[in-house]
C-alpha cells in the first residue's frame, strides 16, 4: 500500500490518524500543499481531484476519500474495530461521522476558505478554481457554534460520538475540533463534556501525529 499525506491539512490527519489507531504502518509520501505539490502532474496521475489524503491499495485501486479508505482499511484488518461491530453500530458510526463532516468540517472549512487570502480563488478543493464569497463564511461562522452544542449535547449522553466505543467518528470530530484553531474557534468553555472528550481522545498515541 501506499498513503499519500499532507502533514498539515486537517484531511489527510484524519487517515493517518486511522492508520495508527490500526497498528498500521504503511509507505508515505508527503504532498505539500502549501507548495502547491497536489497540482503536480505526478500526483494528479495518481489523484486527478488533486485532493488528500489517497490510499493506493495492494491491488492498485486508488482511494481518494476518507471514507473509502477507512472502509477499506476496516475491511482488511478488522480489528480493533473502529465502524462498528454489530449492525446497529455501524449505521450510528457512519451517521455520526456523516453529521461531523457535514455541520463541522463544512462551516468550518467555509469559513476558512472564504476569508483566508492563501485561499483566494481557492474556495474549494479540487483541480477548478472558484472564487470566495464572503457571506460563506458568515454563515459557516454561525454552523461552527451550532457544531459546538451539538456536540456538547450528544456527549454529554455517550462518552464517544457513537457509543460507549472510541470510532471513526471520534476521529473525524477530534481532527475537525482541532483545527478549528485556524479559524479562532476552540471549545466553549462551559462545554464539559467536549472537554472531557477532547483530552481523552488528546492522549491516544494516534493524536500525536
Ligand atoms: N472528502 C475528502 C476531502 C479531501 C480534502 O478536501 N482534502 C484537502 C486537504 S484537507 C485538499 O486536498 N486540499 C487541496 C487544495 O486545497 O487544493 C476526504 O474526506 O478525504
Amino acid at each position: 500500500m501506499l498513503f499519500y499525506d499532507c502533514s498539515t491539512a486537517p484531511n489527510p490527519r484524519r487517515a493517518r490518524m486511522f492508520i495508527a489507531e490500526k497498528g498500521l504502518q504503511i509507505e508515505t509520501r508527503d504532498i505539500s500543499i502549501a507548495k502547491g505539490e497536489q497540482f503536480s502532474e505526478a500526483f494528479k496521475a495518481v489523484n486527478p481531484n488533486a485532493t488528500l489524503p489517497v490510499l493506493v491499495t495492494d491491488e492498485g485501486t486508488v482511494l481518494g476519500e476518507n471514507l473509502g479508505i477507512a472502509a477499506y482499511l476496516e475491511a482488511r484488518f478488522p480489528e480493533p474495530p473502529l465502524m462498528g461491530r454489530t449492525p446497529d453500530e455501524k449505521g450510528l458510526v457512519l451517521m455520526w461521522n456523516s453529521i461531523v463532516e457535514q455541520q463541522g468540517g463544512v462551516p468550518i472549512a467555509e469559513v476558512l476558505r472564504n476569508t483566508h487570502p492563501a485561499f483566494a480563488d481557492r474556495a474549494l478543493p479540487g483541480p477548478e478554481n472558484h472564487a470566495q464569497i464572503p457571506e460563506l463564511a458568515q454563515r459557516g461562522a454561525t454552523r461552527v457554534g451550532h457544531f459546538f452544542d451539538l456536540l456538547e449535547t450528544r456527549l454529554a449522553e455517550s462518552p464517544y460520538l457513537a457509543g460507549p466505543e472510541f470510532t471513526l467518528a471520534d476521529i473525524t470530530a477530534f481532527v475537525f475540533v482541532d483545527f478549528a484553531r485556524v479559524i479562532k474557534r476552540r471549545i466553549p468553555e462551559g462545554n464539559s463534556a467536549t472537554l472531557t472528550w477532547h483530552e481523552k481522545i488528546g492522549v491516544r498515541p494516534s493524536a500525536q501525529l
